[in-house]
């Protein structure tokens, strides 16, 4: 399968997701901006939507959006994920929190025409959705209960914007937990393999 990635960008959970389900993958690097792939191909053949992430797998089907591809990576390893139970809602609860709570509120700062009002307003909702994520954390030592799951793969990205692009004060909690899944193998390989390291 392949994964259509652009460095630091979301799909960086999903490529995290993978390393940890032990999926065997092929990254094809995508010009945001041209909308081409590394080797010059229209990436908009690939997803109309001519964002990342998406996966393409050996059969030619394309899936895009981070909550679908990471609960197949999920599914499709039987890890980052409880199988039923209301532990696994627990988990798409969390991803979903994070996809449209926190993620969203990044925008501005990846929008060189937003406003610093825009961009203010935008930090002070992410210092609330944060303060949730540290109670969270406060309670469990992962984001969706006592275990590493796909909601943390997605979390990492997000505390990685908070901190290194909009320079922003993690609660102490919430900091440990970026600190600490910052030294995971799987983060560590991502990131060398997004030429970040
Ligand atoms: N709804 C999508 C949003 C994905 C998204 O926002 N991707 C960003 C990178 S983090 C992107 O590719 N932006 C470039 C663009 O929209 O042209 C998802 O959840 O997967």
């Amino acid at each position: 399968m392949k994964l259509y990635y652009a460095p630091a960008t979301c799909a960086m959970a999903d490529h995290i997701a993978l390393i940890e389900a032990g999926i065997a993958y092929e990254l094809v690097r995508v010009d945001l901006k041209a909308k081409t792939t590394e080797d010059g191909a229209d990436y908009l053949a690939v997803n109309p939507k001519g964002y990342v992430p998406a996966i393409a797998l050996d059969d030619g089907t394309v899936l895009t959006e981070n909550l679908a591809i990471l609960n197949w990576i999920a599914d499709t390893s039987g890890t980052l994920m409880p199988a039923d139970g209301i532990g696994r809602y627990r988990v798409i609860e969390a991803t979903a929190y994070v996809s449209g709570e926190l993620h969203k509120n990044f925008k501005p700062y990846f929008n060189p025409a937003a406003s610093e009002l825009e961009r203010d307003e935008a930090r002070a909702m992410l210092t609330k959705r944060f303060a949730l994520v540290e109670e969270m954390l406060t309670r469990d030592a992962y984001l969706a209960g006592p275990d590493f799951t796909v909601a943390d793969c997605y979390l990492f990205v997000t505390m990685n914007w908070a901190v290194n692009k909009v320079g922003m004060d993690l609660p102490p909690q919430t900091m440990a937990h970026f600190t600490r899944l910052g030294a995971r193998a799987s983060v560590q390989q991502a990131m060398r393999e997004e030429g970040l390291a």
